[in-house]
């Protein structure tokens, strides 16, 4: 064992590694004080079932909550910072010939960190769309009216975010698939695991031959299938895997 939790045959993997990607899950912005989706405490949905607030459907049916729910997620964003778990997976882009970061979160939290080479497989709940004619709306007038109108079409707005049953960005998830397909190291941080297509990635990497390396507190359905299942907060465990790795050179991060 090096440290106190990796073995050695990871952190050398690590460190020799010319092409990591990395999936990412709210549970790595958890650390930062954003609420997870499944928590069923704190959770993002603990007050309604996702179906209510994450679906084309519960828009149309209730426009004004679940406008108004975002809203709330976007003031609460405007309070956090990036935590030592962004940070860290921004030292290994600067130290790996070929990295990608593919992240299911919406919250722009690794971009913030440092990490240039980010897909948001679900969007960014920044930007803001027209339901009806699904193209980006930058600016538009505040009448009062929840939600307010697209000042082309009259239609409502939305963020633009992927809700269930809607496709995600074609060219962002070709290109992480097949960054998947060709990765020598796979890391899938702080997801559960369970919303398809992005839990399809890992097992597009393994599938290449890549070593899958999950961290996560609690297991998942892709726990059975990773290399090396790291057990606990990534933004403990991900600055100390990146410690192991270039001993002397990540002394910038946070402990
Ligand atoms: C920590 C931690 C710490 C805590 N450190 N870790 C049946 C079978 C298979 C698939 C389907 C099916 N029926 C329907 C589908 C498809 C569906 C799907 O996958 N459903 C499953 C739930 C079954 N997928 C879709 O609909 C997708 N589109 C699609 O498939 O298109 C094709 C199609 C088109 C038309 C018809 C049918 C198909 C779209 C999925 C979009 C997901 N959108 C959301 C909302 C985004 C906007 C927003 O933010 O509001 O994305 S849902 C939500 O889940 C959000 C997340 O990105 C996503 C994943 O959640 P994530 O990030 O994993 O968070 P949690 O909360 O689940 O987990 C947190 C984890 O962190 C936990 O494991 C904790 O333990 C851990 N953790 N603290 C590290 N400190």
């Amino acid at each position: 064992m090096n440290g106190e939790q990796f073995s050695s045959e990871l952190v050398n993997a690590l460190r020799g590694a010319t092409r990591v990607v990395a999936l990412t899950g709210a549970g790595i912005s958890a650390e930062s004080g954003v609420p997870t989706f499944r928590d069923a405490q704190t959770g993002l949905w603990s007050k309604f079932r996702p179906e209510e607030l994450a679906t084309p459907e519960a828009f149309q049916r209730n426009p004004k909550l679940v406008w108004e729910w975002y809203a709330m997620r976007r003031a609460r964003l405007r309070e956090v910072v990036p935590n030592a778990g962004h940070l860290a997976l921004a030292e290994i882009e600067r130290r790996v010939p070929t990295f990608l970061i593919a992240t299911q979160n919406v919250d722009g939290l690794h971009q913030r960190a440092g990490s240039r080479q980010v897909l948001e497989l679900h969007g960014n709940i920044t930007r803001t769309k027209c339901f009806s004619e699904d193209s980006p709306v930058a600016e538009w007038s505040e009448t009062g009216e929840v939600p307010p109108r697209c000042p082309r079409c009259g239609g409502f707005l939305r963020p633009d975010v992927v809700w269930f049953n809607e496709t995600l960005p074609e060219e962002a998830f070709a290109q992480a698939d097949a960054a998947s397909r060709a990765c020598d190291l796979f890391l899938s941080v702080g997801t559960s695991a369970l919303v398809y297509p992005a839990a399809s990635l890992p097992l597009s990497a393994k599938a290449g031959g890549a070593m899958v390396v999950e961290i996560n507190p609690e297991s998942t359905p892709l726990t059975a299938r990773a290399d090396h299942f790291l057990r606990g907060p990534s933004g403990r465990l991900l600055p100390a895997l990146v410690r192991a790795a270039w001993p002397g050179v990540s002394e910038q991060l946070p402990r």
